[in-house]
């Protein structure tokens, strides 16, 4: 799916601003037909809830509602015009000028409509109802529950089966794109790599609705044309290639032309870096050199726009990251926003890109002997009826990003009940289809809870890479280092002795700590312990020959939901929710300053 762009053929028009707003108290039926009966008005993108002082809003559950007004000028009129959300969290119904155009399910992917025929003249009044409700059918999972009040009125209730603020609203840009009648749909950019020879094969290939011809034309970085091929599947080659590299990115561009009679009609442009990935001998290679994971798990989470879209941020961070000599992040736990992934494209920074599926777990247990038995079940298998939109989700992900160079690997799954009964059944086919839908092939992994061990995970022969969430010293023994230490390391040796081939990583490991605590004894909680915790887990991690990767738990503070473990969130950020950093900061600069990206293990 292309990203909207001005080009010399699209106008690219975006609603970002105030829209008015209100929450759906389910009495009085809402007329599309008419304006909103609401004086709210409240910023897009970003999440409604922290937008306001109240708490009716921010703890809504149910149905908003959105409406904009928007003109469109008459030169444009001509064209095909086209509405894009670049999310809508999580169910979206949208009406243009009374009559429903769309609906999309699934609060973390873009979806467009033509609108050509729902435009009157003059002023368009566009509505969108939203959902932010989850159950066992969605991903994220939640534990959806009516009630009624005392005045019997209905209250909804969703029960987060994951440990973040359950953030909705426009979070994403909102854009309204041209393109001519006959118009490109869709761009796929395949590099084939001759690291020896370097150089390499680029495959483009073209979807596009009417009857012309496509050409192609590659520029580097200095705008200098490399390559020319006609074609809407077409190969060029490259010698002298520039590689993309973990924090040293070069991005070609590739123009494609859409041609009818002679006459170009459509151009977009779409830049793309020329990389290799690849998993082999218990190591994960990039351009063929074995790479070092540095970085971290993180969220899109910020003050007042909660997981809305905050640019400002997402530079920041990628400064912070790297200033800590961090080279990538996993983008737990849902598909982040296309803008992110583009400046992590520029900036060289490896994603390793989730999935939404987070909450695949339906109880705790953490009496191991008994998940080992062979056919250990809980009902997660039988309870979650997430099949559908999981496979929906894989789809739009990775059309979306298939062309990213800086996604390195799929996550596509968080923690899910790996252990039990039923989960290879259920994971088997959406490994499959994410092998069959990426053109590039990249590794695929899921990131398994503690409970998934070398013992007990059942669909460990479908991951590329072992990724693991590891809390010892933390929910499992707090406090005590030296048998986290011991814990640590042998379940990484005996992962390693049972699955040579595989390479591990860790994409979560951490300690909530609350920043200016501090404790003469390095108690839970101070800035102390966080220290002293990864100092412990580098510790093992430098014995591990395949171990090839430390993503930490959690780059920053974030919000939510209520709980007794929880004050105004959690607190495992090595910065704070604010972006100041703990104390912890300076000892990972220093260690991840003085490993290199490649070749850190022999
Ligand atoms: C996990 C989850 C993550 C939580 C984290 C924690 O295993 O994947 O979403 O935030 O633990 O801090 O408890």
């Amino acid at each position: 799916m292309l990203y909207p762009e001005n080009t010399e053929t699209r106008t690219v028009i975006d609603l970002s601003g105030m829209w008015k707003f209100m929450i759906d108290k389910e009495v009085t039926p809402i007329d599309v037909n008419k304006p909103l009966p609401t004086k709210t008005e409240l910023s897009v993108p970003s999440s409604f809830n922290d937008q306001t002082a109240s708490k009716e809003i921010r703890e809504h559950v149910g149905y908003v509602w959105y409406e904009k007004d928007f003109t469109v000028s008459n030169v444009l009129k001509s064209q095909r015009l086209v509405l894009r959300f670049g999310s809508a969290t999580h169910e979206a119904w949208v009406y243009l000028n009374g009559q429903e155009i769309t609906h999309h399910k699934g609060g973390f992917t873009p979806f467009e409509v033509e609108i050509n025929d729902y435009l009157s003249s003059g002023e368009n009044r566009l509505i969108v109802k939203l959902s932010n409700m989850l159950d066992y059918t969605t991903l994220p999972v939640g534990n959806y529950s009516e009630e009624k009040d005392e005045n019997g009125k209905l209250v909804r209730k969703v029960d987060e089966n994951f440990d973040f603020f359950n953030y909705a609203g426009l979070q994403r840009p909102v854009k309204i794109y041209s393109t001519p009648a006959s118009h490109i749909d869709d761009i796929t950019v395949v590099p084939t790599v001759d690291l020896a020879a370097n150089s390499a094969d680029i495959t483009v290939n073209t979807d596009f609705t009417g009857n012309g011809e496509v050409t192609v034309t590659i520029s580097d970085e200095n705008d200098q044309v490399v390559a020319t091929a006609d074609g809407n599947e077409t190969e060029v080659h490259l010698d002298n290639v520039h590689l993309w590299q973990p924090l040293n990115a070069y991005l070609y561009t590739a123009k494609v032309s859409l041609t009818v009679d002679g006459e170009v009609v459509d151009v977009y442009e779409e830049q793309f870096g020329v990389r290799t990935v690849e998993v082999a001998d218990g190591k994960f290679l990039i351009n063929g050199k074995p790479f070092y994971f540095k970085g971290f798990g993180k969220h899109e989470d910020t003050y007042v726009h909660g997981r809305g879209f905050n640019e400002p941020v997402n530079v920041l961070d990628i400064s912070l990251m790297k200033k800590m000599g961090a080279n990538s992040f996993r983008t737990s736990h849902y598909p982040y926003s296309e803008e992110m992934m583009r400046l992590c494209d520029r900036e060289g920074i490896v994603v390793i890109d989730e999935t939404p599926a987070v909450g695949l777990l339906s109880s705790f247990n953490f009496d191991l002997s008994i998940l080992e038995s062979d056919d250990f079940t809980d009902d997660t298998w039988t309870t979650m009826k997430t099949a559908e939109a999981h496979e929906q989700v894989l789809r739009e992900i990775i059309n979306r990003d298939k062309n990213r160079a800086c996604v390195v690997m799929w996550s596509i799954a968080n923690e899910a009940a790996n252990y039990s009964k039923g989960s290879h059944e259920y994971c088997k086919p959406l490994f499959d289809l994410a092998r069959k839908l990426d053109s590039q092939k990249r590794p695929r992994t899921y990131t398994s809870i503690m409970m998934s061990n070398p013992r007990t995970d059942k669909c460990i022969d479908l991951v590329d890479v072992i990724a693991l969430n590891r809390y010892y010293g933390w929910y499992v023994g707090n406090g005590d280092l030296k048998r986290a230490e011991t814990a640590t390391r042998d379940e990484l040796l005996e992962y390693q002795a049972k699955f040579p081939d595989k390479p591990i990583i860790y994409t979560e490991y951490g300690a909530d700590t609350v920043a200016g605590m501090h404790g003469n004894y390095g108690e839970p909680f101070t800035e102390e312990f966080q220290e002293d915790y990864f100092r412990m887990a580098s510790k093992v991690f430098d014995e591990i020959s395949n171990f090839v990767g430390e993503q930490l738990w959690n780059f920053a503070d974030f919000q939510t939901k209520f709980g007794i473990q929880r004050v105004q969130g959690n607190k495992k950020g090595v910065f704070t929710r604010s972006r100041e950093p703990k104390m912890v900061v300076r000892y990972l600069s220093d260690r991840w300053n003085g490993i290199p990206e490649f070749g850190y293990k022999k």
